[in-house]
């Protein structure tokens, strides 16, 4: 790879970005055409409403200038057909020479399939490596988990104190971090399919769970509350906000005067009973790779992070960390319930990366070793 091409590369990462909470749940693709002067002729990115892909739209806008010319794209060009035909025939029939893509298709229908049909066609197939192929999978890690699993890649943020509090115990209004951190956690949230929390939370904070990052958005934040016995009040933030985006996850053990009364404010519930009248977080999140949610995010207090993590469906951890101490016993800790009573028993965590949020605030993202030891 040459610096142009690392230079391209970059600019198809970009292009790919356009289409956040746009494309889902298809993945983020960008595209861009360069002729045999080195010039850019076309460009394009993909959104699941636009239905065509990417490098199919950066040579629409090419044309003939893409003959002899070298294709960029952000993503391996599939090589199916799917809700259009595969890209690997645009790409032979506009008569491009070279294309270089920064990520495998992980999706498992495609994967591979596009760089042997493109080098079949006698194209010049070069894949990334490094930095820009690390970046442009990350892009999409949602999208390549869900089309593996069936199932959204789940990730559980916190904000916490440096010693893992996330709550005092005689207040609980305000923030533990930074209006920066709280940006951040707004770019997260739009970068998500559904987010869940629990009627405790909703009972402490009365939270909106919304997606204020006034950036445009194909379908509408899936706000989740688990509530095993319909406690959530209706008159709470959440519920009088609601327009087709809040969803009730329950038991059978609600009473049925409850679940009359959400039924007449049109408030969809599931029932995902687990043992002890638990919401059962695994059945939940199975349902949710049904409904073609590829993304959830977990805001939630200190009962439901134990249950999701000792559940074994949590994903990926996104820890902002501020610049505080609480301290005592009565403070909550991030993660509550009865924990792991041996260190050896510890949930384990893996490919751990620093992010700086602020000064004096970071943020600590890694991902959760799946263990036999989750499984009940
Ligand atoms: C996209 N956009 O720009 C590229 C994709 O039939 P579809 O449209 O649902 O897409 C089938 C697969 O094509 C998709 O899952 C992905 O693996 C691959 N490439 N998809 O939605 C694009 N280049
Ligand atoms: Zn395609």
């Amino acid at each position: 790879m040459t610096a142009a091409d690392r230079h391209w590369l970059r600019e198809t990462l970009a292009l790919a970005r356009r289409g956040r909470a746009l494309a889902s749940p298809n993945p983020l693709v960008g595209a861009v055409v360069v002729d045999s002067a080195g010039r850019k002729v076309g460009e394009g990115f993909y959104t699941y409403e636009g239905r065509k892909h990417a490098e199919v739209l950066a040579l629409e806008e090419a044309g003939e200038a893409a003959r002899g010319g070298a294709v960029y794209v952000s993503l391996e060009p599939c090589g199916i057909h799917g809700r259009t035909p595969p890209c690997v025939d645009a790409l032979a029939a506009a008569g491009v020479s070279r294309v270089v893509a920064a990520a495998r298709d992980e999706n498992p229908e495609v994967d591979g399939v596009g760089y042997e049909r493109l080098r079949a066609c006698g194209i010049e197939v070069v894949e990334a490596d490094g930095e820009i192929a690390a970046e442009a999978r990350r892009l999409n890690e949602a999208f390549f988990h869900y089309a593996r699993t069936g199932k959204p890649l789940v990730t559980l943020k916190a904000a916490v104190t440096l010693d893992g509090k996330i709550a005092a115990p005689d207040d609980n209004t305000g923030w533990i971090t930074s209006a920066a951190a709280r940006a951040h956690v707004q770019q997260m949230r739009h970068d998500h399919d559904a987010i869940l929390t629990g009627i405790g939370t909703v009972q402490a904070d009365d939270c909106l769970l919304t997606d204020r990052s006034a950036l445009p958005r194909r379908r509408p934040l899936l706000r989740i509350v688990a509530d095993s016995l319909l406690r959530l009040p209706v008159d709470s933030r959440i519920v009088e906000s609601a327009a087709g985006d809040l969803l009730i996850a329950t038991t059978s053990a609600a009473r049925q005067a409850r679940r009359r009364l959400f039924e007449s404010l049109n408030i969809p519930m599931e029932i995902f009973d687990a043992p002890a009248g638990r919401v059962d977080l695994s059945a939940l999140v199975e349902w949710l790779g049904t409904q073609r949610i590829a993304s959830l995010m977990i805001e939630t207090g200190s009962k439901l992070n134990w249950g999701a993590l000792e559940g074994g469906v949590v994903d990926k951890l996104l820890l902002y960390y501020a610049p505080k101490i609480l301290g005592g016993l009565d403070s909550l800790p991030m993660v509550g319930g009865v924990g792991r009573r041996t260190r050896a028993g510890a949930l384990l965590l893996e490919n751990l990366k620093i992010l700086p949020v602020a000064k004096d605030e970071f943020a600590v993202e890694a991902y959760v070793v799946k263990q036999a030891a989750t499984v009940p």
